[in-house]
């Protein structure tokens, strides 16, 4: 398959003051695209060619091949994370299908606690991710363009802890972008979505 870089699904501005349109200029027009670019690049010749996104990311994790872990990996996590947000989002405001599976793990709070916590526990890049293994939803954290399918597990909701996705808007204060993530950005209905 040929990657290539999706429109936002808002404009640039949408997602003001939480997260600035020139951190998605940046994020999106410069950091995104290099993904699909090397993603394409490095797909050529790997036999993997005529496989779907998610079927790549789990071959490229089982063969250790980390161009491919990180450029299609990282190009997976974005194409979802701009559809993870938008404006007016977040907040405890969950669907049903969703707030089911949420309560079974604790509740909302407890749920907002962990995703939080896990992002500002990965050291250096990486994700931190709401995933769903054997019907069940669990809070997990991976470095660099590693996701949840490279682990077994369908990811429904991730955020990027990359500096790149918050410095311009929150400087070193991770702990502030992951909250007004959750608070303020999250699209549930995407969320509840990916659960299929
Ligand atoms: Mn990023």
């Amino acid at each position: 398959m040929t990657f290539k870089l999706p429109d936002l699904p808002y404009a640039y501005d949408a997602l003001k003051p939480y997260m600035s349109a020139e951190t998605l200029q940046f994020h999106h027009d410069k950091h995104h695209l290099a993904y699909v670019d090397n993603g394409n690049k490095l797909i050529a010749g790997s036999g993997l060619e005529g496989k779907s996104i998610e079927e790549i990311c789990v071959a490229a994790f089982a063969s250790k091949n980390a161009g491919l872990v990180n450029n299609v990996g990282q190009h997976y996590n974005h194409v979802h994370f701009w559809r993870w947000m938008k404006a007016g989002g977040g907040g405890k405001k969950l669907p049903g299908k969703l707030m089911k599976l949420v309560d079974e793990i604790g509740g909302y709070d407890k749920l907002r606690a962990d995703f939080i916590n896990a992002g500002l526990t990965q050291f250096g890049s990486g994700w931190c991710w709401l995933a769903v293994r054997d019907g069940k939803l669990e809070v997990t954290k991976t470095p660099n363009g590693e996701n949840p399918l490279m682990h077994g597990a369908k990811p429904i909701l991730g955020c990027d802890v990359w500096e790149h996705s918050y410095y311009i808007d929150y400087r070193n204060a991770r702990a502030k972008y992951l909250e007004a993530f959750v608070d303020n950005l999250v699209n549930w209905d995407y969320v509840e979505e990916m659960m299929g």
